[in-house]
């Protein structure tokens, strides 16, 4: 423990430390400061907020939006990772393009590649001369490729920056727990990586970690791997488990409503922050700490804080399910709509946005994954082109001289708005030249001064009084927030709090294109349904088509509620001056008569009991997921259930609907059989069908049926043979195998 003069002693030593390392660096800001002992909370604060990026930080913060590239040993093993045991003749992609994924990378807005140079495999994409697990060893190019070098290649071409991924842990290099030997074999391939292949503007150290080959766990040289960066690769930022960018704490794509970039560093790194020597402290004090906290920043967190560093948030998300390839994912690419999601959770919450696009066995992004980021596009072009807030006069509450409000509109990269010093509140109200219609705010501070906005308010001049449109805590380098399409010619944007003088280099005020909603979405009915279209666009048209075909602006024009009384398809879409918007909305609805009850031989699993008995004869659809609540899940047991329909009815058509999606030990029916009965005592087999869809096949929704002559019964039995096991290609071979149903559809 040390006494107190010994901490004031341990102290002046640090600050010392400090200053001397930063004098070189004339009036730029710091990305880290330490709080000397007694200073208020008021005095934290205002060093919080003075607290500002690197330049490598403030450079990667500026790409906004970047890839991942998850491609490799796993690609081929359709696994997400590997034990390192792989035998490199699997590794052949048939048709490698690496040109392609720079394409639709850049297409889709992103402006950086991390690629999988190595993942906990071991297995490296660039033939190291350190390991014969890796390209070399392998039957692609006869061994003479070389992924990260052709990667590396394709992004300089296209101006996209280029990163790697090098997993600490390696489950297959011998030397792995053995630490001095590994650390140097890793500093090696790093090394390679950092000469061999242009500029590196991002190097990610994952977290995952576990004992090596040899069962013994490796003490990982952080400050030696930080050192060869930062000599040979001084632009690169060091990610997650690295100084310069932390890992947002979750993989869904959503970051938090509230997120500061400065942090507080944890007391006991301070000793490390004094024995450091190199230019940027930081590194000799990084831990990264609890960062799946709600609150990392606020002044709860940094009151008591030691030390504040600048470390801010990446989100890294997959566009399917998995890092790696899989065909069985092909149909869970995230949506346009999903995607467009995740980039106002993330982008828009001061966060930069890492989207995974796994190449597939050919070496190529499927086309599933690239329908979706092109339509993510388009939603985000057509919102994002126009700023409605351009040419608007603006009055300040407070201007500094030299960073006018107007500067907050301008096109200029470095001029912003800010207030004489010492103001921690402020309103800016716009008078735009002419009404507008609105549903999107932007704003970005000017994060080389630091961030300092702690709660502000959008508000519009509603005729005789303000409206509140959006409120919000932190901004950071960009905050994206959506409300309610409101049209108006005057706003303003109250800064509430500020951690010192606010600033804001970017307002915009934005409009997403018109989407429609179709009420109810979909399912099943018994005589006749009202079907509404509705768009979040008063101004917008509504198209729509019953017969399955794409609506455009020729269609049908949506005037009044549709009358739908046979099976049908809805699909619609809002045109806005001429334009149709980008995103299509469908439902299908049936026609069929309504069960009273239904009665299961043998009961569903209480782990996915859904809504209940209901659940199949609710006229709702399940979805390709089979979390969803339509699902009815029957673990190794086979599904008997028996609907009653009341009376007796004429029938022409049953049918059930069954999920697969093996990578969950979901398996369609091997058989349906279907029976009818009129007292529910004595049945007669209408139909079977046996499943001819491959086990192996991709994530699918598949329908039994059977058509019948206009016979009549009161009751219908569906009997569905569960396959009892998974095979044995399957990797939990011999594992009891799920039945997911939903639903019985009497026609
Ligand atoms: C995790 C890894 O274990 C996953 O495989 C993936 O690489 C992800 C980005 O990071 O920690």
């Amino acid at each position: 423990m040390m006494t107190s003069s010994c901490r004031t002693t341990f102290w002046l030593t640090v600050v010392a430390l400090m200053l001397s390392v930063s004098s070189g660096l004339g009036r730029q800001k710091n990305n880290f400061a330490i709080i000397k002992p007694g200073e208020s909370l008021q005095d934290i604060v205002h060093r919080a907020a003075s607290v500002a990026p690197s330049p490598r930080q403030l450079n990667w913060q500026q790409q906004e939006f970047i890839a991942f590239a998850h491609f490799g040993m796993n690609t081929f093993m359709d696994q997400e990772w590997g034990k390192g045991t792989e035998s490199p003749s699997v590794f052949n992609p048939t048709d490698f393009d690496a040109r392609q994924w720079v394409r639709v990378i850049k297409n889709a807005g992103m402006r950086l590649l991390i690629i999988t140079a190595k993942h906990h495999d071991g297995f490296c994409l660039w033939p190291s001369k350190y390991t014969e697990h890796s390209v070399k060893s392998s039957p692609w190019k006869e061994g003479k490729g070389d992924v990260v070098g052709v990667v590396a290649q394709a992004c300089r071409e296209a101006g996209l920056k280029f990163g790697v991924y090098l997993s600490p842990w390696d489950r297959h290099e011998p030397t792995f727990g053995d630490s001095p030997a590994y650390n140097e074999h890793f500093r090696n391939q790093l090394r390679e990586l950092l000469t061999n292949y242009g500029e590196i503007s991002e190097v990610w150290f994952d977290g995952a970690n576990d004992e090596g080959p040899n069962g013994k766990k490796q003490v990982y040289d952080w400050p030696s791997y930080y050192k060869v960066i930062r000599d040979l690769a001084p632009q690169a930022v060091i990610a997650i488990m690295g100084p310069d960018v932390r890992w947002v704490g979750t993989e869904s794509g959503y970051g938090r409503e509230t997120e500061w970039s400065v942090l507080p560093n944890i007391t006991q790194n301070l000793a490390a922050i004094a024995a450091s020597s190199q230019q940027f402290p930081v590194d000799g004090a990084f831990a990264p700490g609890d960062l799946m906290d709600d609150d990392l920043g606020s002044r709860e967190k940094i009151k008591n804080a030691s030390a504040l560093v600048w470390y801010p948030a990446e989100t890294d998300v997959s566009i399917r399910p998995g890092w790696f390839y899989h065909s069985s994912q092909d149909n869970l690419a995230k949506s346009p709509a999903k995607l467009v999601d995740i980039y106002y959770s993330s982008v828009g919450r001061n966060s930069v946005l890492l989207l995974n696009l796994p190449p597939d066995k050919r070496g190529q992004i499927t086309d599933h994954d690239i329908k979706s980021l092109v339509g993510m596009r388009k939603i985000l072009d057509q919102t994002f082109t126009t700023n409605l807030a351009s040419g608007a006069t603006i009055i300040a509450s407070n201007e500094k001289p030299g960073h006018n409000a107007s500067a907050v509109i301008e096109q200029h990269p470095t001029s912003y708005w800010t207030t004489d010093d010492d103001i921690e509140s402020a309103t800016l109200e716009f008078q735009l030249p002419r009404q507008r219609t609105f549903d999107r705010l932007m704003l970005q501070e000017n994060i080389s001064a630091g961030q300092r906005i702690e709660a502000f308010r959008l508000e519009a001049w509603a005729g005789n009084t303000w409206k509140t449109l959006a409120r919000g805590t932190t901004v950071g380098y960009k905050r994206l927030l959506r409300f309610p399409a409101v049209t108006s010619q005057k706003v303003r944007l109250l800064i509430d709090s500020s951690r010192t003088s606010p600033t804001l280099s970017n307002v915009g005020l934005y409009k997403s294109p018109p989407t429609v909603t179709i009420e109810p979405n979909g399912g099943s009915f018994e005589s006749s349904l009202r079907v509404r279209l509705s768009s979040d666009s008063k101004k917008s048209a509504i198209f729509y088509t019953l017969d399955g075909s794409e609506p455009t602006f020729k269609s049908k024009r949506y005037t009044r509620p549709i009358n739908v009384t046979g099976s049908t398809q809805v699909k619609g879409v809002a045109s806005l001056g001429g334009e149709v918007a980008a995103e299509l909305s469908e439902a299908r609805f049936t026609k069929c008569l309504k069960a009273q009850s239904v009665i299961f031989e043998k009961p569903y699993s209480a782990k996915y009991p859904g809504r209940g008995d209901i659940t199949i004869i609710d006229g709702r659809r399940g979805s390709l997921d089979f979390q969803d609540k339509e699902w009815l899940g029957f673990n190794g047991d086979d599904i008997v259930a028996s609907l009653d329909l009341g009376e007796s009815k004429s029938i022409h058509k049953i049918t059930i609907g069954f999920l697969q999606q093996q990578g969950s030990w979901i398996f369609l029916p091997s058989e349906v059989k279907f029976f009818m009965s009129e007292d529910g005592i004595s049945w007669k087999m209408t139909g079977n069908q046996s499943n001819t869809l491959k086990q192996t096949e991709s994530v699918v929704v598949k329908d039994f049926s059977c058509v019948i002559k206009n016979v009549s019964a009161r009751f219908v039995k569906v009997a569905s043979k569960n396959v009892g096991t998974c095979p044995a290609w399957h990797s939990g071979a011999g594992d009891k195998t799920w039945l997911f149903v939903d639903e019985v559809i009497v026609e």
